[in-house]
């Protein structure tokens, strides 16, 4: 390579740098719902790698005559205010006054640490279980910043106290056994479960055969069985 090649690489590959804090300074969510006949556990995970978040929320939308709210749960292990994770007391809100609306508003704040926000990738925020009234397909389940995002509800950085901007939501609605969430339950499923349990991957909940909260043999054994 030439001297002129190579600087021209170096150049691109200090912009690449240079520019890619700028993207991923936003928070991504991700919403995983699974779905049997009777019933719909959405779980909502927060990747914040990039920045410490102080607060968030997040609103999922679904449809008051195909589903009733059974449950919503916020994870306040990663999510309070107070000493270390001993005072739960805390700004965390769950909302489902409104048929057609979950909003799941979340913060940290640690006296022991007060600088400290929550990071990580797919931190989890909580989950909302929904019973179904009807056998409608498709479930329909989106997700967006709770209430307009207005300021601490909206994804806010820790450090500066900002709300992020580019908050991205992704959302996936399969049913339960579906392991690659593809809309199809059928022997691919096998070969990524199985890949999932070698590589010890991320729980999914669609991917949760047997429905017990963890991905284990048990989930191929309950996939055989949806598959005869
Ligand atoms: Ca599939
Ligand atoms: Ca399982």
């Amino acid at each position: 390579m030439n001297s002129r090649k190579s600087l021209a690489m170096v150049l691109a590959v200090s912009l690449v740098v240079l520019v890619l804090p700028a993207v991923v300074m936003a928070a991504a969510v991700s919403t995983e719902c699974a779905y049997t006949d009777s019933d719909v556990v959405c779980e909502v995970y927060v990747d914040t790698a990039s920045v410490e978040l102080r607060s968030g929320g997040v609103r999922l939308t679904y449809t008051p005559g195909d589903l009733t709210v059974n449950s919503a749960e916020i994870n306040d292990t990663v999510w309070f205010f107070g000493a270390g994770g001993s005072d739960f007391a805390t700004p965390n809100a769950i909302d489902t006054s409104v048929p057609g609306i979950v909003d799941l508003v979340v913060g940290k704040l640690d006296t022991n640490a007060t600088s400290a926000g929550v990071t990580g990738a797919r931190v989890l925020i909580g989950r909302v279980t929904f019973s179904r009234n009807n056998a409608n397909l498709p479930v329909v389940i989106a997700a967006g910043l709770a209430r307009g995002g207005e300021p601490f509800v909206s994804f806010v950085n820790a450090t500066s106290g900002d709300p992020l901007d580019g908050t991205t939501f992704n959302t996936i609605v399969a049913e339960r056994c579906d392991v690659n969430g593809n809309g199809i339950i059928n022997t691919l499923d096998f070969t990524i479960l199985r890949a999932m349990l070698r590589n010890g991957d991320d729980y999914v909940v669609y991917a949760d055969c047997y429905n017990d909260g963890r991905l284990t043999t048990l989930d191929f054994t309950a996939l055989r069985a949806k598959l005869r």
